[in-house]
């Protein structure tokens, strides 16, 4: 017997001492340890295991590599007592035990487990965790041929949340954040033949992670991606960037590699563009090259890409890549050079007519054409990182993107591991995308709350991203409804209640009351005003971006303060709202990242979740939008009904959050020809 990890000490030794089985070295510890046992109430605490941190560095070009793709079925226990951790009374689940005979006791089996599809989440696999938030573990035989001069690579498109990775029964890799590719080279620790590979991983989010303990997204866990055993030559490229040169003359990039000496080159082909270069690495395996060209410059209705390829050594990568400028100039954004308005739409990944991720590539396709068939040119991927198809798939049909990463409403602003895990995220997205045409827009954050504390966080994400790709622009999606904004709404809505037939007398009598006291402040109905944006991370971004819900949750705000019926502001609201402007303070182009309402599919008449009310609120909406000179572009919230734990309401939302313009099997609700033909009008071309 070994002594086992203090951890699960107090409980173990309950055991031995019951059976009378006290060893030595468990007396021992126990002793050492009995002040901190008292304090820890669970006795199955995640161990600190020793594990390497995944390769800083994103492995590109993955899909153009020799691999071993390790998709498909794998065995699939659920922990919710987080028994399995390793070295722990149940035996530790990191790799796979057979008993030795009918004799041997072991409480968790592999072979028998359930099975499971990977990629995807397990939530939606099996009706019991559909809810579940904790650790659950994940085991496959991985049969390897080595060959020589050969680097592994096990590569994950994103394990939701935190992952552990065990092969042949040691720890080798430990991932947080969820959402982004990472990867490992275990060249010495894979063996010839068959590999047992686990990866231990938890979906239970908390105060310091990121995302944030509540989401208003379901928090789908497990290996949502694509796992690959990617194979390299011993010396290799990790990554290379392609892009526009600053003066205008041509292309620019560079190669990451490693395992080349300084001086070795690296050789760049673009045929169609007759580029044919080659360049040095340097002492840190980084190569830089330039090369005149005019490419056709790729825009959503020309979305041209060009192959490129590059060679060092025995490694080759090659992808389709297009370029283009996006810039902004005072209060517009220009696309290689031309205004455009972004006629855009906020997504989830989740896929239509079917719950759970939208892994796959087509799952990509189907949500970018109805983004398409709506007219739009521009797709919010809130809020967090999808799958690397996305952008792919993007790329080819031609749709500017928004990429985000999930600094979401409050998170641990002061928590330096918080920082590193958003960081990560941020680099990762950005090193994995940075050659697609379709990337506009590097969001990093969605509605936080002013703070000191935040600033700094946030600043120092827009810092790295600026460090890595200064060819897109930053953003935030910030948050509506301060009290400022919202005096300036009670004020017009009393200046209108007064003139309208809307209001009952009591209600008038309130609205009076509320205009004398506001004496010379007092609007005139039908005046007109703007609601100003002075948050100042304003000041760090590029365009300034902004989540609004006048028409849905403000008016069950106004009502009670002022003690009028919600029914009357919300008419009202929808009344006055063409009049009113939506301004930044910043001499920027500003962007409606979200405004929506929700409906019940299929549910009509009066009142809010039916169809026509979303309609009306998008009605206005789009009439209060066009009316706001500032405002480039708009991401109204959301393309798809989708799963939320936190919209409970029986019979309406049953856990979705019903926002969407389509229901979600595609079936379109009232407000999306409103926006349809919104995107149809002159407003769109500016
Ligand atoms: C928001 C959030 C989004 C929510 C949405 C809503 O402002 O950014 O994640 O789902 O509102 O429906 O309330």
């Amino acid at each position: 017997m070994r002594c086992l990890a203090p951890y699960t000490e107090r409980y173990i030794i309950t055991r031995l001492l019951l059976a009378g089985l006290f060893a030595l070295c468990f007396s021992v510890k126990a002793a050492e340890k009995t002040a901190e046992s008292e304090e820890d109430s669970t006795p199955f605490n995640t161990p600190e295991l020793v594990v390497a941190d995944a390769d800083p560095l994103v492995l590109g070009f993955v899909d153009a590599r020799s691999k071993q793709n390790l998709n498909g079925t794998w065995n699939f226990l659920v922990d919710p007592m987080g028994v399995g951790a390793p070295g722990g009374f149940f035996g530790g689940w990191a790799s796979t035990r057979t008993p030795v005979d009918e004799w041997q006791l072991l409480e968790y089996s592999y072979p028998t487990a359930r099975q499971i599809r990977v990629p995807g989440d397990f939530n939606t696999q099996f009706e019991d965790v559909f809810f579940y938030r904790d650790r659950v573990w994940y085991q496959r035989v991985v049969d390897v041929v080595r060959k020589a001069d050969t680097r592994y690579h096990l590569w994950l498109g994103g394990a939701n949340f935190d992952a552990t990775i065990f092969l042949n029964g040691n720890p080798i890799v430990r991932h947080q954040g969820g959402y982004v590719p990472f990867s490992i080279d275990v060249t010495d620790q894979l063996i010839e033949g068959a590999n047992d590979l686990v990866v231990w991983v938890n979906n239970r989010l908390g105060t310091d992670t990121v995302p944030t303990e509540r989401t208003d997204w379901w928090p789908y866990g497990g290996l949502a991606r694509d796992v690959m055993l990617v194979e390299t030559p011993s010396a290799y490229i990790v990554n290379a960037k392609f892009e526009l040169d600053e003066d205008g003359k041509g292309l620019e990039g560079s190669v990451q590699t490693r395992g080349f000496n300084a001086g070795d080159r690296v050789n760049i082909s673009i045929p169609e563009l007759s580029v044919k270069t080659s360049a040095q690495v340097n002492e840190d395996g980084l190569a830089t090259w330039q090369a005149n060209a005019k490419p056709t410059l790729w825009h959503p209705d020309n979305p041209k890409l060009y192959e490129v390829s590059v060679t060092a050594g025995q490694d080759r990568i090659q992808d389709s890549i297009g370029f283009k400028t996006i810039e902004t100039q005072g209060h517009q954004v220009l696309l290689n050079g031309q205004p455009i308005r972004f006629t855009g739409i906020s997504t989830h990944e989740e896929p239509i007519g079917r719950d759970g991720v939208a892994y796959s590539e087509q799952d990509m396709r189907a949500i970018f054409a109805e983004a398409k068939a709506l007219g739009a040119n521009f797709v919010r991927l809130a809020h967090y990182p999808y799958s690397r198809h996305a952008a792919k798939v993007a790329d080819e049909v031609g749709l500017l993107l928004w990429e985000e990463v999930p600094i979401y409403w409050n998170i641990a602003w002061e928590n330096e591991e918080t920082l590193a895990i958003a960081r990560d995220q941020v680099a990762r997205l950005v090193q994995r995308d940075w050659n697609r045409a379709s990337v506009a827009v590097w969001s990093v954050a969605n509605e936080t709350p002013y703070s000191q504390a935040r600033m700094t966080f946030l600043g120092q994400l827009i810092d790295d991203v600026r460090g890595m790709d200064d060819t897109r622009l930053v953003s935030a999606a910030l948050l509506g409804a301060m009290n400022r904004e919202l005096q300036g709404v009670i004020l017009h809505l009393a200046a209108e209640g007064l003139v309208s037939d809307i209001p009952s007398e009591p209600e008038k009598a309130i609205f009076k009351a509320i205009l004398d006291k506001a004496g010379d402040q007092a609007p005139e109905a039908g005046s007109g005003f703007a609601i100003v944006i002075e948050d100042p991370l304003g000041e760090l971004v590029d365009m300034v971006s902004y989540n609004e819900y006048f028409g849905w949750y403000y008016s069950r705000g106004i009502a009670p303060q002022l003690g009028v019926s919600e029914k009357t502001v919300r008419q009202l609201i929808l009344k006055f709202m063409p009049q009113m402007e939506m301004r930044s303070a910043f001499d920027k182009p500003m962007f409606i990242s979200e405004f929506g309402a929700g409906a019940k599919s299929g549910k009509r008449g009066e009142g809010v979740w039916t169809e026509d009310y979303q309609a009306a609120v998008y009605r206005a909406q789009v009439a209060m939008l066009a009316n706001s000179p500032q405002v480039q572009g708009m991401t109204p919230w959301i393309l798809k009904d989708f799963r939320a734990m936190l919209r409970t309401l029986p019979g309406i939302q049953d856990y979705r959050n019903r926002k969407g313009i389509i229901d979600e099997n595609g079936r379109h609700k009232l407000a999306y020809d409103v926006l349809k033909d919104f995107y149809n009008s002159d407003w769109a071309k500016p």
